[in-house]
């Protein structure tokens, strides 16, 4: 009888040592779900086509986006007065070749398709201190 009962400890501790096991395995898996969850927010509405950024009062949200080539970017203007898209650089607008909204009133939209890999800049031709980054990979 004595011999059992370490044997019975033993299978305990083993099973305690897969439920530890387990347990990490669940908390590695949320640990990257958080993580994917995270990027998908700085990518804004990523898949793989259609990407929306809200023009407010205190700049482009999101400031920066991740999208693949050919996917297409629509700035909303969130805020109550009038703002206007632009390449950089200002004034000339020479980057990104046609990407240049005309003015956005309150409520207005804008896209514009990308379809060439790079980091591009942009910003509000309206109100210079307002920058955004739309990266092409
Ligand atoms: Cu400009």
């Amino acid at each position: 009888m004595q011999f059992r009962i370490p044997s019975i400890k033993k299978e305990r501790a083993r099973n305690l040592a897969i439920a530890g096991l387990v347990a990490a395995a669940a908390i590695g898996l949320f640990a990257l779900t958080s993580k994917s969850d995270k990027s998908l927010d700085i990518s804004g509405s990523q898949g793989g086509n259609a990407v929306a950024i809200q023009i407010t009062s205190e700049g482009f949200i999101p400031a920066t986006v991740k999208v693949l080539p050919g996917s297409q970017v629509t700035w909303t203007n969130s805020d109550n007065k009038a703002h206007k898209v632009a390449s950089n650089p200002h004034p000339i607008h020479s980057e990104v070749k046609g990407l240049e909204s005309p003015d956005l009133d309150p409520g207005a939209s804008y896209t514009y398709k990308f379809d060439q890999k790079g980091s591009f800049g942009y910003h509000d031709h309206l109100n210079l201190t307002r920058l955004g980054t739309v990266i092409v990979e």
